[in-house]
Parts: C-alpha cells; structure tokens; sequence
C-alpha cells in the first residue's frame, strides 16, 4: 500500500515536470518569451489566491474552535491569570496573522499583473517607518509587562499559613510529603535512602537502619576476606620475612644503641612484643590453613580487587551516615525528630480547596517535571537544588466532575521531563476537597516513623531524663 502511494507521488512529480517541459515548448513555438505570462493567467493566478486565502482563514477558525480550549478552565486562582495572559496573547496573534494574510492574498488578487499599469516606486518614508516601529514596540511593551507582572505575583514568595507539600520525584514515581504536625520536614540525606526510605528521611531510626545494614555488609566482606587463602598465604609470608629481617637488624641496631642510654631497653621490648604478636598471628594462619576447611576461598586477584573496592565503598558510605548531624531547625524543633511525624503518600495526594499550598519539589537521580495542567502548574524537579512553586486551588475534584460532565474525572500531576524508560507511568492522582474531608484523608494516614514506635522512643527518652536529672542537680551543687 505504501509502495502505491510512493508511486503515485513520483508519477506525480514527473507528470508535473512533463506538462512544465510542454508549457516552455508550445511557448518557445509561439515566440513568447518563458517569462511572459498572459493577463488572463495572472487574473486566475490571483482568484487561486484568493480561494487559498478562504481555505487558510476557514481552516483556523475551524482549529480554533475545535482545539482552542484543551483545558477546561482553570481550577486554580493563578491559573486564571495565566489563561488571561495566554488569551491576551493568542489575540494579538489572531489578529496580526489575520491582517497581514488578508493583505498578502487580497494585494495578490487586486494587483495581478497588467501590462498597461506602472508601478509606483518610492524609496524611503518615514512615516511609514515611524508606523511600523513604534506600533510593534508598544505591543511588545505591553505584553512583556504583562507577562512579568503576572509571573512575578505566580512565583513570590508563599504566604505564611500556606501549607507545604514536598513532591520527591524519582525513576519512575513521585511521592508526595507532608510536614506532619510539628509542620516541618523531616531533612533528607540520600546517603539514608532505603526501600522503606526512598526520600532519605534523617531519624534515629533511618540512621540506625542503614548502619546495621553497612556493618553487616562491611564485615561479611573482611571475613571473607581473612579466608581468602591467596591472601593468608601472602600475609604469612611478610610476617615471616619481617621477622627474619628484624632479627637480623637487631644485631646491626646493638651497635648504634651503645650511644643512647636506655633506650635499648625500650626498643628490645616493644620488639619481642611485636615479634610475640606476629609469631601468634602466624600460628593463627597456619591453624586456618590446615584446618579452614570449607570456609577457605580461593578468589582471583580481579575478585579480590572488587571486593576492595567494595568494601571502601561502604565504609566511607558509613562515614557519610555517621557525619549526618542533628541540629535545631529554625522552629525550635530537633531534625532528629521533624522527620518522624511527616506524611509520605504514593498514588494519590488531596489538596484543601481554596488554601495555598507551596510545593518544594526534590529529585533522586535526574530532571523530572511536575506538571499539573489542570492548575496551569509545571516546575522541573531538579537533583541537588530544591525547586518550589505556590498556587490556590479554586475548584473541588466533585465541582470539576459537574463541570465537565464527567464521574470519572480525576486532577493529574504528570512527569513532563522525558525521563527514562517508564516515564509515560509517573503519574499521581490529585484530589482537592473541602477542608475538613482533607483534614480527614491527611489524620487517616501513617507517619514515617509509625505512632506506637515514636510514643515507645519518647518514653524511652523520658525514662533516660529521669534517671539523668538528679546527678545533673547534684553536679551543680559541687
Ligand atoms: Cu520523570
């Protein structure tokens, strides 16, 4: 079918190259020059200008009308804005691309060439230059000031009982987080992320976590490593050379000690404690070798050399957690604890109507987009530089649905970065309801760190001050 069609296409061409070849003929046979067009094909070249001009104007009008709103309207109070902005823009447009076609097609027709006319020629007129300078700067003055204007009210700074909201985007989902009662964030660390905290959250518990996990890894590697035989044999060997040389610059050092007392003494000591300590690890090898059994490996140097990497890997990752420091938040709250209380939902997040909201957008690992076009909102979500973005959502999820006539709809925040593989899936419902519905939703789900476990901790913390307080009071009275 497709081979059809490129034919038809090619004969096509050659046809219209044929008929060309016989225009140039029959006008080479009748004397006129290749460049002379009679009057009355320049009068139904400009009648052909004019039916174009008709097809092109109903052509916009009917994509304009069937494409002009893709969006239903805006549900939120920026967003109202923007679509103005948007419209202001689109009209100036229309109007421009109306004109200057209309005058294109219309001069076309109107002054189709006629042998018996002469054209007027002027060079230079300054008030047609004036004209078509300052008109276009003064349009592009207004929208430019228009547009920043607005801009600037969209991005300024949230207002202090607007509620925050972190949305934390990552290959290939996002996740939304509440600040939780004490109405801060939980810091994140990504060197604390783990399958049960993929934001990285900084608590006791997440710290602990992740060290238990490093110290498991950490020393099943060196045992491993104590039981590679290549390895036992090469340390035994040093051990044994060490020694025999020691012995024999024992000797040569008798020599040099006769001219500073003492501290021969010291020295032959320090010796026979370390020779004492080689001589027992020694032991040790030669016991494993003999009887290590199974538990011996043999390793290829490559795998030795991996599992090095491996293994100062993990221990400077372990530094890492442990350099992660506690500290008081502006609030007065520790970050060892704001964490503990935040809200990290999946799926599906819900918005109060009519309240701002101020979303901080976080990135694992590269560009995403949070893009929610039902709210006129898109902000890139970048790895390492925290993002934000403020707006009020005016319609309620239900009021949308009557609008639109739709039981099914639902608000979207969609990834508009292409992403990876799975982007077309980063997706997350959003639902916007009355206040105390949202209130409801938010109390229904489970903190980071879940109730009971924080309620146990801070007994445990209270019982620990109890017992710490009289020796703080009895060390004051000394
Ligand atoms: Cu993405």
């Amino acid at each position: 079918m497709n081979f059809l069609i490129l034919l038809v296409v090619i004969f096509g061409i050659v046809a219209i190259a044929q008929l060309a070849k016989v225009s140039d003929l029959s006008a080479s046979l009748s004397g006129r020059r290749e460049e002379d067009i009679s009057k009355a094909d320049s009068r139904l070249i400009g009648a052909l200008f004019m039916v174009f001009f008709a097809v092109l104007m109903g052509a916009t009008i009917f994509l304009y009308t069937s494409y002009g709103n893709m969006l239903p309207e805006s549900a939120s109070a920026h967003g109202v804005e923007v679509d103005w902005l948007m419209n202001f823009n689109w009209w100036i447009i229309t109007f421009v691309f109306v004109v200057v076609n209309a005058l294109l097609f219309f001069f076309s027709w109107k002054y189709a060439y006629d042998p018996a006319r002469k054209a007027t020629f002027f060079a230079h007129d300054n008030r047609l230059e004036l004209i078509w300078t300052v008109i276009p700067s003064i349009v592009l003055a207004v929208i430019i000031i228009y547009g920043l204007k607005t801009w600037t009210a969209i991005t300024g700074p949230a207002s202090d009982d607007a509620l925050r909201i972190e949305m934390y985007s990552k290959q290939f989902d996002w996740s939304a987080r509440y600040p939780g009662a004490d109405g801060e964030f939980g810091q994140g660390n990504f060197n604390l992320i783990t399958s049960s905290n993929p934001l990285g959250v900084i608590t006791r518990e997440a710290s602990a976590e992740v060290l238990n996990t490093l110290e498991e890894k950490i020393g099943k590697i060196e045992t491993n490593l104590g039981l590679e035989l290549g390895l036992l044999q090469a340390e035994r060997a040093t051990l044994v050379a060490t020694i025999a040389t020691d012995d024999h610059g024992h000797g040569h050092d008798d020599h040099a000690a006769h001219d500073d007392h003492g501290s021969h003494d010291d020295h032959g000591h320090g010796e026979d404690a370390w020779k004492s300590i080689a001589e027992h690890r020694i032991a040790e090898i030669d016991e494993l070798i003999a009887h290590g059994g199974d538990g011996l490996l043999i390793w290829t140097e490559a795998k030795i050399e991996t599992q090095r990497a491996k293994l100062h890997r993990l221990k400077r990752h372990r530094q890492r957690v442990l350099d992660v420091k506690g500290f008081e938040l502006e609030s007065g709250v520790d970050a060892w604890d704001a964490g503990k209380d935040d809200k990290i939902v999946k799926g599906e997040f819900h918005l109060p109507v009519g309240r701002e909201v101020e979303f901080v957008f976080r990135s694992r690992d590269v560009i995403h987009s949070a893009y929610m076009p039902h709210f006129r909102s898109q902000m890139n979500s970048v790895p390492g530089v925290p993002t934000r973005f403020k707006m009020t959502p005016i319609i309620t999820t239900d009021s949308m649905r009557t609008i639109l006539g739709d039981p099914a709809f639902n608000y979207i925040l969609l990834c508009n970065k292409v992403c990876g593989a799975a982007h077309f899936n980063m997706k997350m419902d959003i639902v916007v309801e009355s206040e105390a519905n949202y209130e409801a939703w938010l109390a229904a789900q489970e903190t980071f760190v879940p109730a009971e476990e924080a309620a146990e901790e801070a007994a445990e913390e209270a019982a620990e001050m109890a017992t710490e307080e009289p020796l703080a009071e009895t060390a004051m009275q000394h």
